[in-house]
């Protein structure tokens, strides 16, 4: 009896009486980070339709997250939500609701490889 308890718990997902689903953890699993060194990682992420992406700046200095094309910014303007982040910012993109792969890169230096991705959205 109290393993068929159990198990009801874990499909309902609401016992304990919190109410709340949703969790503590404060940080995305869908995180762009640029790391002390400038450079992004990962360069590629997959996430489903309506995922939001968030970007982490950790460099010593200030990067423009921007959609590719650059300068135009025209393929995925939701990334271009996220633009200026000084160092320690971090910022959402708009929800990618289209399926298809978006580049983005730094516009202050948008030749630079290791500031340039692609989220693949499926
Ligand atoms: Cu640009």
């Amino acid at each position: 009896m109290p393993i068929l308890v159990v198990l009801l718990c874990l499909l309902l997902a609401s016992c304990g009486g919190g109410g709340s689903s949703t969790s503590p953890t404060p940080t995305s699993p869908n995180t762009f980070r640029i790391s002390s060194n400038g450079t992004i990682s990962p360069r590629e992420m997959s996430v489903a339709p309506g995922t939001r992406v968030l970007f982490v700046n950790d460099h010593s200095r200030r990067h423009d997250m921007s959609s590719d094309p650059h300068p135009e910014h025209t393929d995925c303007p939701e990334i271009n939500q996220v633009g200026a982040l000084n160092t320690g910012q971090r910022r959402e993109t708009g929800n990618l609701v289209t399926v298809r792969t978006c580049g983005f890169h730094d516009h202050e230096d948008p030749d630079n490889a290791s500031l340039r991705g692609r989220i693949v959205i499926r």
